[in-house]
């Protein structure tokens, strides 16, 4: 294992321009990989693309722009690239907006990987196949901590479509012995987290609070909703992990404890220096900074979703006992490490909109 397992080996990572594309693609190449990544049609292009920009890894990576959509397109794309490993990352990731755009969502998160699945079936049956599940799968579920058989109740079109695609890549395993695996990810998070996400934009609004650049409050949709939250680069190395194993099995990699996004405020603010006051319940909850004695934080219900999941915490005792992962980042050392980027950003280009 380690650096010789990858030197000279081709990996495939479909939506590299992702969190976790960037720490994959920057993880492989230091391994000896040759590192090819799918952009999609309209998506961001490489002129764009930030993270791989922030990363230093433009120009260390060959690109290939495919509607993971389209079955013939993707059968090209592997003729083309016939890789040891494909990381397939690229979906609708918003749980969110899942809900306004449930049929692209399920196109974009369960069809293309089927058509990714039936070409590795039927073009390079020795390529081993990483999936992108993830805990929403679980969503409200009576067991906690969830493991790899607890049972999946999604709550969200995002949700539904990722079970429908994990339960196909174990389909493809069974049927046709390919090696396929699904990692159920819970969330993690990085200064590479996209802005639409509840920690960046958290981030984001107080460290501008903090520079005197915000003057409106942050509106935030639930603030009781508890997350696993632990840090992308530990994640990408069990990503890794799964597809070294000696045989196709699924792994849950989580850190085992959870906090609110009311915590993930606190420790933001702590961070920054702000002293919160929290007041209200509810719809009505507020948070004031002392020392402008101003509302910083209101709870506005228009960003609640239409169905909600509590709360998600894992046991990653599986992927700890096979696979050697553990994570190694807590919580408030990753919020540390988002707001010092957040800042230097800030300092660079002040209204910056991240793509
Ligand atoms: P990001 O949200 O950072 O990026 C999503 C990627 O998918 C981008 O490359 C994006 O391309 C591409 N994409 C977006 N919409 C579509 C679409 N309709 N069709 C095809 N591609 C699309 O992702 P993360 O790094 O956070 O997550 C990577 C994968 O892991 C995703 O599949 C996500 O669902 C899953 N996951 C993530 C977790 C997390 O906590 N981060 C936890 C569990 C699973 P573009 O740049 O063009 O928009
Ligand atoms: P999630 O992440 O839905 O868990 O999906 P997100 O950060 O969007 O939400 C986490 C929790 O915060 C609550 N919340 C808000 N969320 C957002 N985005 N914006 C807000 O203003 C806000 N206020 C409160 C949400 O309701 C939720 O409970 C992420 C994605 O990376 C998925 O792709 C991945 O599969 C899961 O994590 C695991």
């Amino acid at each position: 294992m380690g650096e010789e397992r990858g030197k000279g080996r081709r990996a495939l990572i479909t939506g590299i321009t992702s969190q976790d594309g960037a720490y994959l693609a920057s993880l492989l190449l230091e391994k000896g990989y040759q590192v090819t990544g799918t952009l999609r049609p309209g998506g961001t292009s490489l002129a764009q693309a930030w993270r791989l920009r922030e990363m230093g890894l433009l120009g260390r990576v060959t690109t290939v722009t495919v509607d993971l959509t389209d079955g013939r397109a993707v059968s090209w794309l592997l003729d083309d690239h016939v890789p040891d490993e494909i990381y397939h990352l690229a979906a609708h990731s918003s749980v969110h907006s899942s809900f306004h755009i449930p049929a692209e969502t399920f196109a974009s998160n369960a069809v293309a990987t089927t058509n990714l699945l039936e070409t590795v079936r039927t073009r390079c049956p020795d390529t081993r196949f990483y999936h992108a599940s993830t805990s929403e799968m679980f969503g409200e579920a009576p067991e906690v901590p969830q493991t790899e058989t607890t049972l999946f109740r999604p709550r969200s079109p995002y949700a539904v479509a990722k079970v429908a695609a994990h339960q196909m890549t174990t389909l493809y395993r069974i049927a046709y012995g390919l090696f396929c695996v699904n990692g159920i990810l819970f969330n993690h998070e990085s200064p590479l987290r996209g802005p639409e996400f509840v920690t960046a934009k958290i981030v984001r609004s107080l460290t501008r609070w903090r520079a005197g650049e915000q003057a409106s409050p942050m509106a935030l949709g639930r603030l009781d909703a508890r997350r696993d939250w632990g840090f992308a680069g530990d994640y990408v190395q069990g990503m890794w992990s799964m597809l070294q194993a000696d045989q196709a099995d699924d792994y849950l990699l989580s850190t085992g404890r959870t906090w609110s996004v009311r915590d993930f405020v606190s420790l933001t603010a702590q961070a920054l220096d702000i002293r919160l006051h929290w007041q209200g319940t509810g719809a009505r909850e507020t948070a004031i900074d002392l020392d402008s004695g101003r509302i910083c934080v209101a709870v506005d219900p228009g960003l609640f979703r239409p169905a909600e999941v509590g709360e998600l915490r894992g046991d990653s005792r599986k992927a700890r006992e096979r696979l050697g992962w553990s994570p190694t980042v807590e919580l408030p050392a990753i919020i540390a490490m988002m707001v010092k980027a957040e800042q230097a950003r800030q300092a660079q280009t002040p209204n910056a909109v991240r793509e």
